[in-house]
């Protein structure tokens, strides 16, 4: 057919059309005449304006990639966290300052219009994010791609204090409506749950099985353009939302039964109405797998739809799509594919198989025990009884193999198999994928080397040629264009702005750490994003913090391994001195924390309390002095985290060693120009690396370390008598010093430092003390400070997620970019 032609009318990105199509989306779309369109309607007018940008893109994406012999990227991820669409789309299309003069003409404030915007909260933490970025740079980089998730209703939740805890609110996100995304009602898929299965023969004779489920469901697409910086590319999200299926089609089934039909309904669209708030897997929830298992469905029929539109033989599906596992959470992809071929299509096992290995790739995010995903195998059988069997006869075959290649090691085959059976009987979802994939990643050079050594030993010894490492990144458009302008600016100032899609030509700063004249002007930009993080606090809090103080900040999901206690405790020894002397000389520090903790652990919340009454008594206290602050950040989001990445001068990465996969907050600090206090864990290592490690803090035991520790008996106490300070520090939680006396209130927190600490706070206090010591010395030196900083920058360039996705395009997916005209 015809390339469509669509210049001009929306298409038309001058000033002029830009504003025309503006003016038409507040007359057309909101309804309103100017004088009275509220707030939301002028926001919602300039996104459509900047979708129609979008969506001219994203047809010139597909019309030159339909009839062409490409590999398609899948990304398959029960979490897309991706923050505020709209001014990254301004950047991302290069018309941010059009936008703002347009604004301005017409009399508003277009941060207000930006702050309007409600963020799709659509992942916890880390992982959600990183798939964003990862979109983001797939998009940037030309490459096609589609990622497919979920689109829940409720996000993850509103994050309020209140009396110093956290008090969770329902994100309620569609409220307004969303104008990025685009309801597709009539691509649809089915979804079936439970029921039995039954043998017959095809008209070949073949035996063969059918799944007589006992209900389905509806998958209703809903499609986000997501462009790339300074390209045509506009890729594709795709989130999937459950309905009950046509109500004409189970009148045959109830009838009669009106309100059999309506709870049917309500039950349906329970499936993705609620993103699980938890980071760690919530063991046996129903609701959770059938989420997991109704996007994957969903995802796989859409692709082999969209393959099949391309005239594509089956058994050539893994040259046209390679699709991702973002951590376990969809891997029952492995066994839904194999259905899809086998049940469906009609494939014989050996060929389905091949094709599903070479389809398959794996990553892992985590090293912890017990985060690793494992379903009972009654509550799994019950819900999809053909997978059970799909996935018994996979293990059936994949032991044949490990048993030929050890002989008598039943130990191994115990340890390696699908189903756990070491008490209770449990399906391994990292051993699904694992099986099911040719390629299995962790992400940084420390935790892919932990897996190889030890979660995942026994499939690196089995076939060592699946693994690989692919340390993350993040989107420097977001996480520095965005957020950090006035840096930015000073940086295209030197060395031009080709950095933005090469961040390794930030490398040609380097020189200018040693221009008096530069550091000077790179201080300058650092104050003010700190001082435009102070209003914010005052807004947020009322607590007013200076400026000029050290920000020491530590913002990420509470968990007992992330160690914010371990910060209080050194916040608390700080105290501690000057009561004990009133003159101590400290450099004046700000500690901000943010984040927020799963509704049901308890430890994580009652950190957050702990803070927040630490806070409560040091920046009360007179003698204090304007030495200290400590703040706790309410509702850490992608929106809020924006203003804090660009103002911290120390940035916190102090998980026990090992303990955190990568982390990527550690990039986005040291990217904008904060120096780090680390352990050796995670990405922390590969940034000391590149920064240099005269440019990082280290402290704390190593992995190894703490394996060891952890193999001879840990004992706190004994730390805890050879060390005076944290006595000191223990005894004012213990005795009610920051919850007005009372001493049970942090008790469970004092009992698990002092007694049965998996995450060794106490052997790493002493350390992290003294280096904080140091950390207080180097700040006042403020001309090397700045050197340190502007070389932190200058040297992040291998953090971008355009080098992470390059990486997993050549090593792992096999694909090319396309590029894409628009004329
Ligand atoms: O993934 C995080 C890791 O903890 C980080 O070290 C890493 O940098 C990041 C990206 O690779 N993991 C994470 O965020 N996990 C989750 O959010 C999660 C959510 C649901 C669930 C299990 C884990 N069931």
């Amino acid at each position: 057919s015809e390339p469509v032609s669509c210049t001009g009318g929306r298409a038309d990105m001058s000033l002029d059309g830009l504003r025309r199509t503006f003016r038409e989306h507040v007359f057309y779309t909101q309804g309103r005449f100017p004088s009275v369109a509220t707030r939301n309607d002028l926001y919602m007018a300039f996104a459509y304006t900047v979708r129609d940008q979008l969506l001219h893109r994203w047809i010139k994406t597909v019309e030159q990639m339909a009839g062409k012999d490409l590999k398609i990227v899948s990304y398959l991820s029960a979490e897309f966290l991706l923050g505020p669409h709209l001014e990254n789309n301004l950047i991302n299309l290069g018309i941010y300052d059009d936008v703002l003069g347009i604004a301005k003409e017409e009399g508003f404030d277009i941060q207000v219009i930006f702050d309007q915007e409600e963020e799709p909260g659509l992942g916890n933490g880390g992982l959600g994010r990183l798939a964003a970025c990862y979109l983001d740079s797939l998009a940037s980089l030309e490459v096609p791609a589609i990622g497919y998730g979920i689109r829940y209703e409720f996000g993850i939740f509103d994050q309020e204090i209140r009396d110093g805890w956290q008090v969770e609110r329902t994100d309620q996100w569609l409220r307004l409506g969303n104008p990025w995304e685009l309801a597709r009602p009539e691509i649809t898929c089915r979804v079936s749950f439970g029921g039995r299965t039954e043998p017959y023969q095809d008209d070949r004779g073949r035996y063969r099985v059918r799944w007589i489920p006992h209900r389905t469901v509806k998958g209703v697409a809903y499609d986000t353009p997501i462009l790339g910086y300074r390209v045509n590319t506009c890729n594709l999200l795709r989130l999937w939302k459950a309905e009950a299926i046509e109500s004409f089609e189970f009148e045959a089934f109830n009838v009669g039964d009106y309100y059999g039909a309506v709870d049917e309904k309500i039950y349906s669209e329970n499936i993705t109405k609620v993103l699980y708030p938890n980071d760690e897997p919530v063991q046996g929830k129903q609701l959770r797998l059938e989420q997991q298992y109704f996007f994957v469905s969903c995802s796989l029929q859409d692709m082999l739809r969209i393959y099949k539109l391309g005239g594509g033989k089956l058994d050539r599906f893994s040259r046209h799509f390679a699709i991702q596992l973002n951590d376990t959470h969809p891997a029952l992809g492995v066994a839904e594919l194999m259905r899809l071929l086998v049940d469906e299509e009609g494939m014989d096992w050996e060929p389905a198989w091949d094709v599903t290995c070479k389809t398959f790739g794996y990553t892992n995010h985590t090293l912890l025990p017990e985060a690793l995903e494992k379903w009972p195998v009654e509550l799994f059988a019950g819900l999809f009884p053909r997978h059970m069997e799909i996935i018994y006869e996979i293990n059936r075959r994949f032991l044949d193999e490990v048993r030929r290649r050890w002989p008598g090691d039943e130990a191994r085959v115990a340890r390696m198999s699908l189903i756990d059976e070491s008490g209770g009987r449990f399906v391994r979802m990292a051993h699904l994928a694992c099986v099911g994939s040719h390629a299995i990643n962790g992400v940084a050079e420390l935790h892919s080397r932990l897996l190889k050594e030890d979660v995942l030993r026994d499939f690196h010894e089995m076939t060592p040629e699946k693994f690989s490492n692919k340390t993350n990144g993040v989107t420097p458009r977001r996480f520095l264009v965005l957020a950090n302008p006035g840096l930015t600016r000073l940086i295209e100032g030197k060395i031009g702005d080709t950095w933005i899609r090469r961040p390794e030509e930030l490398r040609k700063l380097e020189p200018c750490a040693d221009d008096p004249a530069f550091r000077e002007e790179w201080r300058r930009v650092k104050l003010e994003n700190k001082k435009n993080l102070a209003r914010v606090i005052r807004e947020r809090t009322g607590i007013e913090v200076d400026p000029a103080s050290m920000f020491d900040i530590q913002v990420k999901r509470l968990h007992e391994y992330k160690r914010q206690h371990l910060n209080v405790l050194h916040i608390i020894a700080l105290y501690d001195r000057i009561k004990r002397n009133p003159s101590y000389d400290l450099c004046p520090r700000t500690f901000i924390f943010g984040g927020k903790a799963a509704p049901g652990y308890f430890m994580a919340k009652l950190i957050i309390k702990l803070i927040n009454s630490v806070g409560d008594t040091v920046n009360r206290d007179p003698d204090v002095n304007g030495r200290l602050k400590v703040v706790f950040f309410p509702d850490l989001n992608v929106k809020n985290a924006k203003f804090i990445y660009p103002a911290a001068d120390l940035s916190e990465q102090i998980s026990t060693a090992g303990k955190e996969a990568s982390g990527t907050g550690n990039m986005k600090f040291s990217m904008n120009g904060a120096l780090t206090i680390g352990t050796l864990d995670g990405a922390n290592v590969e940034i000391r690396e590149e920064v240099g490690a005269e440019n990082f803090f280290l402290f704390g035991l190593t992995a190894e370390e703490v394996y060891s520790l952890k193999r001879d008996g840990y004992r706190p106490m004994e730390y805890f008598q050879a060390n005076p300070e944290l006595q000191r520090v223990v005894e004012r939680i213990a005795s009610g010093y920051f919850s007005n006396g009372d001493r049970e209130l942090f008790k469970p927190l004092v009992d698990a430092l002092m007694f049965h600490d998996t995450f060794m706070l106490f052997a790493d206090f002493g350390s992290y003390a003294d280096v904080q010591g140091r950390v207080d010395e180097a700040y006042r030196d403020r001309e090397h400070w700045t050197r340190m900083s502007i070389l932190n920058s200058a040297r992040m360039g291998k953090f971008s997620s355009d080098r992470a996705i390059r990486e997993y395009c050549e090593d792992i997916w096999k694909v090319k970019p396309v590029p894409i005209l628009l004329e």
